[in-house]
Parts: structure tokens; C-alpha cells; sequence
């Protein structure tokens, strides 16, 4: 969870400084989630989810050199420099991304539930979007699908309270997203919790697997604004973002349960955390040092090798783009 956090702050200070350009969604505040889900579940099991990928990506093995080499748009990032903050992929260890328009990754969740009835491997698909996702319309087509064939799938909501300025409460009739399954069990997880997140994601992979599909909402909190372009404090408090990091804060709870119960003291984690915040500093650096992809990588992964697509060069002012071989 620290070098998740760290990965974020990070990222941020990179936007500021104007390397990273385009799209950027933290998740700061949400890092239980990935980091619970992780410890209950193996890669194995897939998941899939929107655009605030990035410390799902890190629990899914992803390095921090990948991301930010992603988000300066270099060639040794998660995608290779081509598809930016919202589109990291792990696909080695079923990480599908990572999608931009909110939503259409929730059927996909779906199938990706089916495929694993279908090889019959035991394993299930973590199914992630938000609250503000939770309202459309295809959520319940999935829904209906996955427990009319019971597929193995845990939709799980991260309720960050917030669908980029709008409140879930502006948004939805009922808040209580877990309950919103009609024909499909949900439980209310705390999300601020890594204990938590990891025995519900226990409890649900083992339902999915036995019964279909189930819900799982858990409550959590960004305290960045939606996007980097948003000081997220138009639509809420800052007395509220400092309350939550007081009272609930995933790292800090975490902490805290460590100390009191003596399995840690707090020059230990300091040291630990200090090598992370060297880690993040060095992979930056890294990235940094990472060419930008060729330009005929503009092609490269568009059309299908030996498909026979006749191409056109163009000149961009930067040279002839050479045509995939
Ligand atoms: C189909 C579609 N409509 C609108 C948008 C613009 N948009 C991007 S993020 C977002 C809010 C989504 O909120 P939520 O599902 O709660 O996820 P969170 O950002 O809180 O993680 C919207 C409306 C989009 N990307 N795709």
C-alpha cells in the first residue's frame, strides 16, 4: 500500500512538472482494495476494471518502472508508451485492463467469468467499477447473464463516495450498492480496511465459485480529485478529506495494528518505508531514461501480422514512418 500511495504521489508531482500530459486518475485512499483483494485471491483469478488502474496494476505484480514509463509515454511501459495512465494491461497474470469509457468493462468481466467456468480452472473474475458506473444500464445485463449461467464473478464496487464531481447520493436512488444485486447476494465491505477487503474477497471468491455471482461494495475514499485537472475540493470539504485520512486511512490502520500488537516497531517501518519512497524515486528515474516508442509502432499493434492491410507513409515531420514488417 506505501508504494502504491508513493506511485500516486509520484505520478502527481510528474503531471506537474508537465512530463506526464493527458488523462490521470489517482487512487489514493483506495489502496486496501487492491491490497486485500490481492492477498485473498492468486493471479490466476482475473480482474478487470476502469481507468484508476494504477495500484491495481502494482497488486497485480506490475513494476513501478511499467507505470511510469506508461504515463510519460515510453517504450518500456505496461503498453509499450501507446495507451497512457488508463490503460495498463498485465496479461500474464489476468490483468484485462484498464478501460477508458465507463462500464463497458463490466460485461467483459462477465465473459471473463464464463471463460473460466468454461475451462473449468477454478478460478474466478474480479470484477471492479464504481459508483458511478453502478448506475448503467449494462451493469444489469452482466448481472443477469452471470447468474442466469452462474458464472464465477465478483462484482465489486469500489464506492469512492464520488462519480467525478457528482456525490453517490446526487446520483442514486439507493446507496446501499451492495443491496442493488436483486437476484445476486451482496455484502458491504469497508474498504478503508485491508483485513476486511481481504476476508470478504476470500468469502466471495469460494460463493463464486460454488453459487455464481455476488457483490461485493466496498466503501472507500480517493482523496485526490476525479482527474489531475480537478482539485476535488468544489464538491466536498477539505475538513471532510482530512477527516477520513484521520479516522480511516487504509496505510495508517494498518500501522496502527502493527505497532499495538508488537509485530512491527516504528524504526522498522520507517526504514521499510523509506526504501519504498527509494524504490518509486529510482524506477521514476528509470522510466525517465525509457525512449519513446518508434513510430512505427503507430501501426505495429493496430492490424493483425500477415492480415496484408497496405499502409500509406506518411511524413510528420519527423521522418518517414517505416511500415510494419
Ligand atoms: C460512457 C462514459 N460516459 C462518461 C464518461 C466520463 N467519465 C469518466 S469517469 C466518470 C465518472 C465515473 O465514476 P465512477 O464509476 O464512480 O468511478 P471513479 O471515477 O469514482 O473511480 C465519467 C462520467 C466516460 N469515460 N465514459
Amino acid at each position: 500500500m506505501v508504494t502504491m500511495r508513493r506511485v500516486e504521489l509520484a505520478a502527481d508531482l510528474l503531471y506537474k512538472q508537465k512530463l506526464i500530459r493527458g488523462f490521470l486518475h489517482l487512487a489514493d485512499g483506495q489502496e486496501a482494495v487492491p491490497a486485500g483483494m490481492e492477498a485473498a485471491i492468486s493471479f490466476k483469478d482475473s480482474i478487470i476494471q476502469s481507468y484508476r488502474d494504477h495500484t491495481t496494476f502494482i497488486g497485480r505484480g506490475g513494476t513501478v518502472k511499467e507505470i511510469m514509463a506508461e504515463l510519460l509515454g515510453r517504450v518500456d511501459g505496461a503498453s509499450k508508451g501507446l495507451g497512457g495512465s488508463m490503460h495498463l494491461y498485465k496479461k500474464e497474470n489476468n490483468f484485462y485492463g484498464g478501460i477508458g469509457i465507463v462500464g463497458t468493462h463490466i460485461p467483459l468481466g462477465a465473459g471473463i467469468g464464463l471463460a473460466h467456468m468454461y475451462r473449468k480452472d477454478g478460478h474466478v473474475s474480479f470484477t471492479l467499477y464504481g459508483d458511478g458506473a453502478a448506475n448503467q444500464g449494462q451493469v444489469y445485463e452482466a448481472y443477469n447473464m452471470a447468474a442466469l449461467w452462474d458464472l464465477p464473478v465478483v462484482f465489486t464496487i469500489e464506492n469512492n463516495q464520488f462519480g467525478m464531481g457528482t456525490s453517490a447520493r446526487r446520483a442514486s436512488k439507493i446507496t446501499e450498492f451492495y443491496t442493488r444485486g436483486d437476484y445476486i447476494p451482496g455484502v458491504w465491505v469497508d474498504g478503508m480496511d485491508a483485513l476486511a477487503v481481504k476476508s470478504a474477497s476470500a468469502f466471495a471468491k469460494q460463493h463464486a465459485l460454488q453459487h455464481g455471482p455476488i457483490i461485493l461494495e466496498m466503501d472507500t475514499y480517493r482523496y485526490h480529485g476525479h482527474s489531475i485537472s480537478d482539485p476535488g475540493s468544489t464538491y466536498r470539504t477539505r475538513d471532510e478529506i482530512q477527516g477520513v485520512r484521520r479516522a480511516r486511512d487504509p496505510i495508517e490502520q494498518i500501522r496502527t495494528l502493527l505497532l499495538e500488537n508488537s509485530f512491527a516497531d516504528s524504526g522498522e517501518l520507517k526504514k521499510l518505508e523509506s526504501q519504498i519512497k527509494a524504490q518509486v524515486a529510482e524506477e521514476v528515474e528509470e522510466a525517465k531514461r525509457s525512449p519513446p516508442p518508434p513510430l512505427c509502432y503507430l501501426w505495429k499493434f493496430v492490424y493483425k501480422k500477415g492480415w496484408g492491410a497496405k499502409l500509406r507513409p506518411v511524413e510528420l515531420g519527423r521522418g518517414w514512418i517505416q511500415l510494419p514488417p
